[in-house]
Parts: structure tokens; sequence; C-alpha cells
């Protein structure tokens, strides 16, 4: 049977990988992002294994959003799995000099971004028989860190929609998924600390952090689950990972 998932920030990271491995698992893939060369080599890297449709689009931006789903292509539908994993954390500041644009990019992106999605997606899901709402939080959702502030309030906003929508979308037959992801090597730290490539190297001086992958695998195996489990959350780390603070580092790695 088709089975068709849509990934937002299907361009880099954790949602790259997702794309790669659920597509070669036989998923038809609607890969979503603002830089549409990257989908164009994820389209490239698939297209011998699944269809996958590309939408350049900022989850920001609802008018915009409602057009390109509008114009998911047939095969494509109904939609079984939907994967809100596009987001970001711009600088790690104490409270009082978070700037006006950075909080508000956050805020729009990891919150909105996942309402506009969803409130759109919704409608093309109906006709699932699989109907699967997978929601990226963090670490960040479970416990404040230092300087973490508006990040961590953006994806404990996340952990509480998930489960609002496992509530409200119960009867209408969905599962709905929350992944929590600890330190992942991505390009969250470099986007974090605005292409300060060495800043952000630093974030995982001394440890082995996950990957993407290891998260799609994640992600997958929550999807390989009999219809009637639900996994509602998952809190992952790397081992040399106990909280968002402590962390083992080797100092010679
Ligand atoms: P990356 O920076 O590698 O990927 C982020 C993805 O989000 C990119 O594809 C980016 O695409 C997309 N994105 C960002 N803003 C927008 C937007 N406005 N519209 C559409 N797409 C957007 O980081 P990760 O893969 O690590 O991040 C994925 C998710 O995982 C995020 O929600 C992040 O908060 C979460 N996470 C990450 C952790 C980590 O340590 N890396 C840990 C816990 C959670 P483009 O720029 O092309 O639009
Ligand atoms: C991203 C990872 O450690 O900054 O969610 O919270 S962390």
């Amino acid at each position: 049977m088709k089975k068709v998932a849509l990934i937002t920030g299907a361009s880099s990271g954790i949602g790259y990988e997702t794309a790669i491995t659920l597509g070669s698992n036989g998923y038809y893939i609607i890969a979503l992002a603002r830089r549409e060369h990257r989908l164009i080599e994820l389209k490239e890297k698939l297209k011998n294994l699944t269809l996958i449709h590309i939408i350049k689009c900022d989850v920001r931006d609802y008018n915009a959003l409602k057009d390109e789903v509008q114009n998911i292509p047939e095969q494509f539908r109904p939609i079984d799995v939907l994967i809100n994993n596009a987001g970001l954390a711009l600088g790690l500041e104490p409270i009082q000099n978070v700037t006006y644009e950075n909080w508000n990019i956050m805020i729009d992106t990891n919150i909105k971004g996942v309402l506009n999605i969803t409130n759109l997606v919704l409608p093309l899901m109906k006709d699932s028989k699989i109907k699967h709402i997978i929601n990226i939080g963090s670490i960040a959702a479970k416990e404040v860190y230092p300087n973490g502030n508006v990040y961590c309030a953006t994806k404990s906003a996340i952990d509480a929609l998930s489960k609002a929508m496992r509530i409200d979308l119960l009867n209408d037959g969905f599962k709905v998924s929350v992944v929590h992801p600890g330190m992942t090597e991505t390009e969250f730290s470099i986007v974090r600390f605005n292409n300060d490539y060495e800043k952000a190297k630093k974030v995982y001086n001394g440890i082995i952090p996950l990957t993407g992958k290891d998260i799609a695998l994640v992600i997958q195996a929550i999807l390989s689950l009999p219809s009637h489990v639900c996994v509602n959350e998952i809190l992952i780390t790397p081992s040399a990972q106990a909280t968002a603070t402590v962390i083992k580092r080797e100092t010679n790695t």
C-alpha cells in the first residue's frame, strides 16, 4: 500500500535524513523547506527509490503554504504522515539580551509554523488509514537551561500542542507522537550561532553527538509499530548526555 509522508525542514539535518530514510523504505515524500537547491539535491538522491514532491516555502507564510498545499499532486494524496520538524534557535543569550527580531522568528517558526502546516494539511489526511503526526520537540521542551529562554519556551509549547493534538484528534483516528532529541549535530548550532562554525563545532567537543540519521531511525521505528500502538513521546540523548547541561566530555576526542 502506498504511504505518503510530508516532512517540513527537509533541506537539512533531521528532516533531510528522515526524508532519505522513509523514502528508501517506500514512502512517497513531500519535502518542504526554504532552500530550494537543497530540496532539488534531495529529489535527485531519492529519484530512483520513490516519488518525491518538493515545496519551497516558509512555514511562517500561511497564504503561500495554503497555495502550495492546494497544489500537492493527486498521487501524493491522501497524506498519511505529517512530520513537523522545521525549526531553529537563534542565539544563546540571557533573556534581557534576546533581540525582538530573534524571539519573533523563533516563535513564528517553531510554534506558528507547526500550527500553519498542521491546519492546512489535516484535511488532506482525512482519508488516510494511517493518520500519524510526529512533532519534533527537544530536550529543551523538558527542561529550561541557562540562556535557552525563548527557544525552550517554543519547544515546551510543542510538547503542550502535541498533547492537545492527541486529545482533539483522537476520535478522528489520529496518532500523535512527539520526539525530543538531545544534542544532535546538524546545522542547528551553525544557525543558532549565526554561521560561526567554530563556535558551533565546540558545542559537540569531546562527545559523540546524535546525528540526523539517529533521529530518523527513531522516527522510522515509531512509524513501524502496529496501528494500535502509539508512542506518545520519546526523549533521545547521546550516551554522553544526562540532561541538557550535564554532559560527559572526553578531553582527547
Ligand atoms: P537544521 O538547521 O539542520 O535543520 C532545520 C530545518 O528547518 C532546515 O531544513 C531548514 O530549512 C528548516 N527551516 C527553518 N526555518 C524554516 C522556515 N521558516 N520555513 C521552512 N523551513 C524552515 O537543524 P535540525 O535538523 O537539528 O533541526 C530540526 C528540528 O529539530 C528543529 O525543530 C530543531 O529545533 C529540533 N531539534 C534539534 C536538535 C539539535 O540538537 N540539532 C535537538 C532538539 C531538537 P531551510 O533553512 O532550507 O528553510
Ligand atoms: C536543540 C538542542 O540542547 O540546545 O533543541 O536544547 S538544545
